[in-house]
């Protein structure tokens, strides 16, 4: 029996992640066995720790998105199957990644047609979030991500009004009429059952592959900065967990918006002896939204692991994430190190397999 392979994609932060750990759960719920695979240019994951946290099985391709690494993304899946043995499998390709018609979906149809069955490819567009003060290129990024969807999920419909989660579907029909429109919030499950019911019910219908200019979608993923370090923090008295991962928001924060450099998203899991904490940044200037706590743990010691994507140079990146973990340490005698540290801006992508 083939396993059934959900892809969902979209933009950094558009809540890939968030929705496909709900799915996952109400999933498992009604008897269904599930796996998830996450995917990221780097290593150390925030987003693998989540549903490690969560307690779904998961793999990852590190190290470039699923397209370049088509065959780690067959070995992610067989090591899944090994493991899990799934019935369902939740993919999220990287958030700056797209054209996975011609680089995914095809070439499975091509040459795995009796082991996987996709379902209709959907791209996440969360309409709170203003794009605007990116550069042209990641436009033009954003636009083929949703250009080439057979389903488009307007997510996060709890931060919208009834009236502009209306007019945005209606404007996202009429812009891209080859897809299908339904609104999410992951936050409260509204419009998860139906989104499955077609994830569940019906087949990609192997749509044309995207007409597409590498060099703009190589110079949209290069203008980001890509950071993902893991390390520890231990000091001699307790303190709060939340209030530190807080201050960490709000300092490298301040830090990038004196840089002009825009945030796609920044997100720091950490654990304590005795708890987890997860938030996002996802727009300049915003507070952080917490999927694990804020809670009043205190604690001597924690372990945290920080992505940020954001428009801007690596080493200034690299610069403001060190002084930060620096200027927002517990007590002046405590002490930091990084066990995983790696700054770089994406490559230009390589597809290993492109089918029109
Ligand atoms: N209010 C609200 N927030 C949401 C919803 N879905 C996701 N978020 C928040 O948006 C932030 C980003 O969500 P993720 O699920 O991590 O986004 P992503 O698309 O996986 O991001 P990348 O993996 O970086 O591309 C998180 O802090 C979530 O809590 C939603 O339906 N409502
Ligand atoms: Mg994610």
């Amino acid at each position: 029996m083939p396993t059934r392979l959900i892809i969902a994609g979209g933009f950094l932060g558009a809540g890939k992640t968030t929705l496909l750990l709900r799915a996952a759960r109400l999933l498992t719920e009604q008897g269904y066995r599930v796996g998830l695979v996450t995917n990221d240019q780097g290593e150390d994951l925030v987003d693998t720790a989540t549903a490690n946290q969560a307690e779904i099985p998961v793999t990852e391709v590190a190290g470039g998105c699923f397209c370049c690494r088509f065959p780690d993304l067959l070995k992610a899946l067989q090591r899944l199957a090994e493991v899990a043995q799934p019935d369902i499998v939740l993919a999220e390709p990287v958030g700056s990644c797209t054209d996975l018609v011609a680089t995914i979906l095809r070439p499975l149809a091509q040459f795995h047609p009796d082991q996987f069955q996709v379902a209709p490819l959907t791209i996440l567009h969360d309409a709170s979030r203003n794009i605007a003060s990116f550069p042209p290129n990641v436009h033009y990024l954003y636009e083929q991500q949703l250009s080439e969807a057979e389903l488009i999920v307007l997510t996060k419909t709890d931060l919208l009004s009834e009236s502009a989660e209306a007019e945005t579907a209606a404007a996202l029909a009429t812009r891209y009429p080859q897809a299908r429109i339904l609104s999410i919030s992951a936050r409260t499950g509204q419009g998860l059952t139906e989104w499955l019911a077609v994830m569940l019910g019906q087949a990609s219908r192997n749509p044309a592959a995207l007409m597409i200019d590498y060099a703009r979608y190589a110079e949209a993923e290069a203008v980001l900065g890509w950071l993902n370090a893991k390390g520890i923090v231990r000091a001699d008295r307790p303190f709060s967990a939340t209030a530190w991962m807080e201050q960490l928001f709000q300092t490298l924060g301040q830090t990038l918006s004196d840089q002009h450099a825009p945030i796609a998203h920044v997100k720091l899991l950490i654990t304590t002896p005795t708890s987890a904490l997860k938030a996002s940044v996802t727009q300049s200037g915003s507070a952080p939204t917490w999927d694990l706590g804020p809670d009043d743990t205190q604690t001597d010691q924690l372990e945290f692991t920080l992505n940020a994507r954001v428009n801007i140079e690596p080493p200034t990146l690299e610069q403001a994430v060190v002084q930060t973990i620096e200027r927002i340490k517990p007590q002046p005698d405590s002490r930091y190190y990084f066990t995983h540290f790696e700054c770089f801006s994406p490559l230009p992508p390589e597809p290993t397999h492109r089918l029109q």
